[in-house]
């Protein structure tokens, strides 16, 4: 009988430089209430989200990843918001700029043509800051904020007692812009 092939739980995603994350964290840890402010190092927003994946296929992950090709994006966080559903609080752009559309787009096609399955939802930008949230709180002050990204990641997630631990195994950068 065969073993189980190894997994890891994988996503792509935007990853804040340090003085964003700061602000970010600065805010959800005072909005939070009862609900559980996102550690600033965990802050992010995925593009797509892989979940268990064999770890056999990161270094095809990587090859498909590096061939996106996408020019610098300037992303308005200018939205705070609630969902009920999930009982998030979270930022991200009123309107979608079209290249993170697009890079949203070229990756998910990679994806589908290599047949590697992620979560199908449609994309909605975001950073979760609060979890277990009840309501939304106020605007903070410094919307709106332009989140200048430059790169995105593949990262993998795990528990190391009991807390939810980010790691960047790539970075893939845009081409100059
Ligand atoms: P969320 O913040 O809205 O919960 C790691 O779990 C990241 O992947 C989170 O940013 C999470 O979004 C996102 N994600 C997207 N689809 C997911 C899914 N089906 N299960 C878990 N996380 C998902």
């Amino acid at each position: 009988m065969s073993e189980a092939a190894a997994t890891v739980r994988l996503f792509f995603a935007l990853w804040p430089g340090t003085d964003l994350q700061a602000k970010l964290a600065a805010w959800a840890k005072q909005a939070a209430g009862r609900g559980r402010a996102m550690r600033r190092e965990n802050l992010h927003l995925t593009l797509a989200f892989l979940g268990a994946t064999e770890a056999a296929l990161v270094p095809d992950l990587i090859a498909l990843a590096a061939g996106v090709r996408f020019a610098p994006i300037r992303l308005p966080l200018d939205r705070v918001g609630y969902w009920k559903h999930n009982r998030i609080i979270w930022c991200g752009a009123g309107e979608e700029p079209q290249p993170l559309a697009a890079l949203v787009g070229d990756l998910r096609a990679r994806l589908d043509a290599a047949g590697i399955r992620y979560d199908p939802k449609p994309f909605v930008s975001h950073v979760t800051l609060v979890r277990d949230a009840a309501s939304l709180p106020d605007a903070p002050a410094w919307i709106p904020l332009v989140w200048a990204a430059r790169d995105f990641v593949l990262v993998s997630s795990t528990r190391v007692e009991g807390r939810v631990t980010y790691q960047v195994l790539q970075r893939f950068p845009a081409q100059a812009g």
